[in-house]
Formats: structure tokens, C-alpha cells, sequence
């Protein structure tokens, strides 16, 4: 650590709060998965946004390179430090409405999914995003990565929940708005290479008293997407539909203790719907319109709709379970959704032999989450081939999980010449040494 920088950051944060014990900065060096490891040259948790403030201005000052951290559940090692400082948010768990009647609330960056749920519920409400990294997934790395999750069909990602926000700039400054643009809109998605995000406005949605659930196997990912397509024409209250393919079903119902549901092996489609009144004969009503079901199980009580979640949210940690994954993130136009995926074994196999292919995701909206285990996890082979194939699909190389490191080296796939200009022309303006997240959202090399 540059001498001096540790002094400083204490006079920032308390010596309590600037932490260089290795011990407590290994599981801040490593991503979720374990594929992504760095080194962090120190840990520090301010309390305030002027003690971010004062962070920033003492690491720029240093030339050290600042990674804002929440939950570290991110997917794409945008939150994993190399030979920089990690800007910790966990100081930052205040939740309050300031308005007792209105349908938002307040929350501060650090405060986790869970907890802002059940505030909502609290206030009568709901939050309308969730996705099974609750328990730790943080509001500010939530709106950082502009996170999707399961309910994205019906209520948008996080961008859209955010009614305002307070936010530290590289040089110290702190914003809470911007005249003319919307601060909100700049900062979503920007995966911590633009501000850091300390407080959150959040508006909140209708807390549904029903909910009705149901796995239905089809025979094919075709039959999938068609499902998928069809059930988003049918019913306002559709909340969810999930696509479990064969491998991932097996996977998380033997993780999860379950047997698969249905008798013959095959893709799966899980379906929502929650609203004002009892929701199975209208979930019965849907399903009864659905092209392509061989079978379904329904659940409209808690324990039996968590054993069907089980078997989609149980995927990603029944996954891990097996080896350290690659995580592809990608979204698809609809009609090349099955092709894609028919392609993609062949593809996969062409690279690593043996390697296991699981297939899940928000098939809805064309998002699907590959994940392939076998190659070592410094191996980017599979990686390459399979964002390739999307590209040339027309496909996003990153649908909900963001760039990151991860995925830097192809991000001209994701976006033009141009857009990568305009990025780097907003990313010098607020912070021109380049320090606050460096290596996440910048193209390395052209792909092609
Ligand atoms: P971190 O991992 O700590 O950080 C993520 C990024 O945000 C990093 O670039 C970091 O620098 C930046 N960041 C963090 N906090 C701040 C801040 N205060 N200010 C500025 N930048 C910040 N993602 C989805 O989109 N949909 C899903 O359905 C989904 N499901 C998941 C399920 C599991 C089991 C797991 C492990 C992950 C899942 N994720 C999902 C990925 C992850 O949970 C999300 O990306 C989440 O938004 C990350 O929040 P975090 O607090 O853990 O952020
Ligand atoms: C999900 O939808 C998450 O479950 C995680 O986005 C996806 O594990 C993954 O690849
Ligand atoms: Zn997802």
C-alpha cells in the first residue's frame, strides 16, 4: 500500500473501518462462484457519504484504484479488487419511509434485498424486484448492475424501482440530482465505475394476498419458448415465467432432496400469477391455453410453491455444488432462442469435451443464464465460443448480470465503436484518473 494512503483512509473512515488483516480481506478478494480472485490493498467502511467522499479523494490522490463492494454477489467480478481498495457499503443498512403513506421508501446502499422486502411488507407493499441472492444482495449493487431477477416481466428491472438517489463522485463530491438528466438513469448500471451509490429512493408495488404456481414440462426448448411467449399474452397478473432446462431440473431437485416432478426427462416452465383473489382456476385457465404442455404440478399454499421455486432458485448454489461454474448471462431475440440453444451443446462440446451445460433463466424476456462446468476457471474458451454464437444471433453478450471484469474482453461485441467513444468521454468527466472501478465496463482488445 502506497505510504500514507492508510493514514488517510483512517482519518477518513476510524482505524476500526480501514482494515488490512488478511484474514478479513480474503473473502472480499473472491467473487460468488470462486472464479474470479484479486487482491484488495485494504477494506474500509465508511459511514457517511462525506467519509466516501473523503475515501475517494484520498485514493485518487494516491492513484489507487477504489472498488465499491455490497453483497458480492455480483456474477461478473465487477466487485472483486485488483491491487485496489474495497469501498465496503455495509455501514450504509439505514431502511425508513419518510413519508409514511406513500408507496416507496428509503434505503440505504448497503441494506440487503431481504430486509427492503420486508419493510415493503411493512408498509403494506411489496418490492418489485427479487432474485435468491436476497439475503445478501445490496440495494446499491442491485442498482449498480441494474439488477433483473424474477419479477422483471411484470415490474421492470432495478432502474425502474429507483425514484431517486444520492451519489459520491470520484472527486468527493455528493449528488442527489442533476438538472436537465436524471442522475437515476446514469448511475443504473454503471456497475460502480461512475459514482458510488450511498442512499436509495424506492418506489414499491401491490403486495398480492394469492398466488398460484405451476412446473410444467414440455417437450422441447422450441415448446418452451412458445409456452413462454403465449403465457405473456394471457393474463395481467402473470408475475413470473421461468425455463429450467432437463439438466438444471435434475441438478436442483437431487441438491434440494426433491424427485423431478415428472416422469419423463425434458425442459421445464414455471409460471406465476399473484393478484387481488384465489389465482389457481385462473393459472388453471392459462395453462389450459398453452401450446406444447405434457404435464404440471400447481401449488397455491406456501410450503408446496417453495418446493416448485426450489427447483429454479435452487439452481444457481446446486450448480456451485458441482464446480466452479462460467457464468454466461445473454439475452436472444425470441425466435432465436431454441436454435441457440440447439446449438450450443455442439458448440460447448467442439471447445471442452464432458463439459456439464445447464440452461435456466427469465425465457420471457429472451434472457437465459448458461452455465457450463468442466473448464479450468481461467479458461475462456467456452466463454468466447458460446458469447460468439449470441453475437451472431443477434444476441447480448450481457443481458442482466452487466459487464464487469468478466465479460470486458467482449464488450465490442455488446456495443459499437461509438457507444464504447461516448462511455469513455462520461467515464473521463467524472472520474478522469480512471479510478473508481477500473478494468470493469472498459473493452479490452476488439473480439473480431
Ligand atoms: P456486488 O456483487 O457487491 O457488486 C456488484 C457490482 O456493483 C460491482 O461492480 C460493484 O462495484 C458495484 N457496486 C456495489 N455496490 C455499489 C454501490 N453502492 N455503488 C456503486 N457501485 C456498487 N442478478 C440478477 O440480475 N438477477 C437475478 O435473478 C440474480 N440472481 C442471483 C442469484 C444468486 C444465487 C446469486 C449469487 C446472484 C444472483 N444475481 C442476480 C447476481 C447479483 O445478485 C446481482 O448482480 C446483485 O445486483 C449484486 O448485488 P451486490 O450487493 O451483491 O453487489
Ligand atoms: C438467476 O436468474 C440468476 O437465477 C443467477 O440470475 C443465474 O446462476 C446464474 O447463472
Ligand atoms: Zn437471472
Amino acid at each position: 500500500m502506497k505510504e500514507g494512503l492508510l493514514a488517510a483512509l483512517r482519518d477518513a473512515v476510524g482505524a476500526e473501518s480501514a482494515v488490512t488483516d488478511p484474514a478479513v480481506l480474503a473473502a472480499h478478494e473472491v467473487d460468488w462462484t470462486g472464479r474470479f480472485r484479486g487482491r484488495a490493498l485494504a477494506l474500509v467502511r465508511p459511514g457517511s457519504a462525506g467519509e466516501v467522499g473523503q475515501v475517494l479523494r484520498a485514493c485518487v490522490a494516491a492513484g489507487v484504484g477504489v472498488v465499491p463492494q455490497g453483497g458480492n454477489t455480483g456474477l461478473v467480478a465487477g466487485a472483486v479488487p485488483r491491487d485496489a481498495v474495497v469501498l465496503s457499503t455495509a455501514r450504509f443498512d439505514a431502511l425508513g419511509q419518510s413519508d409514511p403513506g406513500a408507496a416507496e421508501l428509503t434505503a440505504g446502499a448497503g441494506a440487503t434485498l431481504e430486509r427492503v422486502q420486508r419493510a415493503a411488507i411493512d408498509a403494506g407493499r411489496a418490492f418489485g424486484v427479487d432474485l435468491a441472492a436476497r439475503g445478501s444482495a445490496t440495494v446499491g449493487g442491485m442498482i449498480a448492475t441494474d439488477a433483473g431477477g424474477i419479477h422483471r416481466l411484470r415490474y421492470g428491472s432495478m432502474r425502474r424501482q429507483v425514484l431517486g438517489l444520492e451519489a459520491v463522485l470520484a472527486d468527493g463530491s455528493v449528488v442527489r440530482g442533476l438538472p436537465g438528466h436524471d442522475l437515476v438513469e446514469l448511475v443504473a448500471g454503471s456497475e460502480g465505475t461512475l459514482a458510488v451509490i450511498t442512499e436509495a429512493r424506492l418506489g414499491l408495488v401491490p403486495s398480492w394476498s394469492h398466488r398460484a404456481t405451476a412446473l410444467i414440462s414440455v417437450d422441447d426448448i422450441a415448446g418452451a419458448v412458445a409456452a413462454a411467449e403465449h403465457a405473456t399474452t394471457t393474463s395481467p397478473e402473470l408475475e413470473a415465467v421461468e425455463l429450467v432446462d432437463a439438466a438444471s431440473l435434475a441438478l436442483a431437485a437431487a441438491r434440494g432432496g426433491q424427485a423431478v416432478p415428472f416422469a419423463a426427462p425434458g425442459p421445464a416452465l414455471l409460471v406465476e400469477l399473484a393478484g387481488d383473489q384465489p389465482m389457481l382456476d385462473a393459472l388453471t385457465a392459462v395453462l389450459s391455453t398453452l401450446p406444447g404442455l405434457r404435464n404440471a404440478v400447481l401449488a397455491d399454499d406456501g410450503p408446496g410453491r417453495r418446493r416448485l421455486w426450489a427447483l429454479r432458485e435452487g439452481i444457481t448454489e446446486a450448480i456451485a455444488s458441482v464446480g466452479v461454474p462460467h457464468k454466461l448471462d445473454v439475452g436472444l431475440p425470441m425466435a432465436k432462442l431454441a436454435g441457440f440453444v440447439e446449438t450450443l451443446g455442439p458448440t460447448v462440446e467442439g471447445v471442452h469435451a464432458g463439459a456439464g451445460v445447464f440452461v435456466f433463466g427469465h425465457v420471457a424476456l429472451g434472457n437465459l443464464h448458461v452455465n457450463v462446468v468442466g473448464p479450468a476457471p481461467d479458461d475462456e474458451r467456452v466463454d468466447d465460443a458460446v458469447l460468439r454464437l449470441v453475437a451472431d444471433l443477434g444476441g447480448e453478450v450481457a443481458a442482466e448480470h452487466g459487464i464487469g471484469r468478466a465479460k470486458a474482453r467482449w464488450l465490442s461485441l455488446a456495443r459499437s465503436p461509438d457507444a464504447l467513444a461516448m462511455h469513455a468521454r462520461i467515464k473521463g468527466m467524472l472520474d478522469p484518473g480512471g479510478l473508481l472501478n477500473p478494468g470493469v465496463l472498459e473493452a479490452g482488445p476488439p473480439s473480431r
